[in-house]
């Protein structure tokens, strides 16, 4: 049996349905008693950045064997235990990261051009009769990334056609890389106008937007973030934002999704969006297919597509 943590996409589902007894933990509301009946039976968990595989679920499932994810970030997983327990550990990465990439570009141009305030502007009837506010170049703006994995090398890469001068903060110096190294987030945060966070959410990465980040980023600056809500000290970063300390902001992840915290919806330089970095209709097929392709091949002893433990 396979398990689902929670509902992520229809075609996915049937998928599994053709292949798998699936079990959709979410249809049953006594988790302890779901657990009871059916834990001998359950060999693999499918997860998603909403639910994934926390230790108190691995504790309750005897017989799992692996974990597939459709998501490429794994902080919903317990890693460690998965490993301890020679629990396979697989992913989605590659098949997303043009889509994150595309939306981080869209946030900073969305920000900075005040594309969906304009929008409103338009339907609310107000060009008729007001007038509008100049916005802000995004062309050669600065623009440090946190984070310059798989999707913050493809941010770069957009933002590198827009002239924009790139420089990263990461644990570790990429070496043969042209873009400027700053050694920790507020260093690079005071040398950038827009800081786009793309880093994985693990214990380090947690509030790396700290104040000290968005005090220094500055009345002038933007921050995107397209990586997990908590990166961001949110109630910190609301307050910058409605005292005006902070430029803007780009979100695709919030603290305590599906929660947005309501001060932002009064401002215009604020963009907010539902967590859809991945979500286009070829994307989220491909990442459907990438988690039951490594479902089948574990079940038939090939090697696993996209490995991570
Ligand atoms: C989600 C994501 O998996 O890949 C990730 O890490 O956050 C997304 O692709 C998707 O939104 C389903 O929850």
């Amino acid at each position: 049996g396979v398990l689902m943590a929670c509902p992520m996409n229809a075609y996915l589902e049937q998928e599994l349905e053709k292949r798998f007894r699936l079990f959709r933990f979410w249809q049953f509301p006594q988790r302890a008693q779901f657990l009871k009946e059916h834990s001998a039976s359950i060999r693999a968990v499918v997860g998603s950045s909403v639910a994934g595989a926390d230790a108190e679920l691995i504790e309750a499932l005897p017989r799992l064997e692996i974990v597939s994810s459709f998501s490429v970030g794994l902080d919903k997983v317990d890693l460690g235990r998965c490993r301890e327990k020679g629990i396979r550990v697989t992913n989605t990465p590659d098949v997303l990261t043009e889509d994150v990439a595309d939306l981080a570009i869209g946030l900073c141009l969305a920000v900075l051009r005040r594309i969906c305030a304009s929008d409103k502007y338009v339907r609310s009837g107000k060009w008729k009769k007001g007038d509008f506010k100049l916005t802000t170049k995004f062309t050669g703006k600065t623009v440090g990334i946190i984070g310059l994995g798989r999707i913050g090398t493809a941010i770069a890469k957009r933002a590198e056609a827009f002239n924009c001068p790139i420089s990263y903060y990461s644990r570790t110096v990429k070496t043969d890389c042209k873009y400027k190294y700053y050694p920790s987030a507020v260093e690079l945060a005071s040398n950038c106008h827009i800081l786009i966070v793309a880093c994985p959410l693990t214990p380090e990465t947690r509030h790396i937007i700290n104040r000290e980040v968005i005090d220094a980023l500055g009345p002038k600056g933007v921050l995107i973030n397209i990586g997990r809500g908590p990166h961001v000290d949110e109630p910190e970063l609301v307050s910058a934002l409605v005292e005006g300390r902070l430029g803007g902001a780009g979100l695709d992840v919030f603290e305590h999704e599906p929660e947005v915290p309501e001060e932002l919806f009064g401002l215009e330089n604020v963009v907010l969006l539902p967590h859809v970095g991945s979500a286009t209709v070829e994307t989220r097929t491909a990442m459907a297919d990438l988690v039951i392709g490594n479902l089948e091949a574990h079940f038939t002893n090939k090697p696993l597509l996209t490995p991570v433990v």
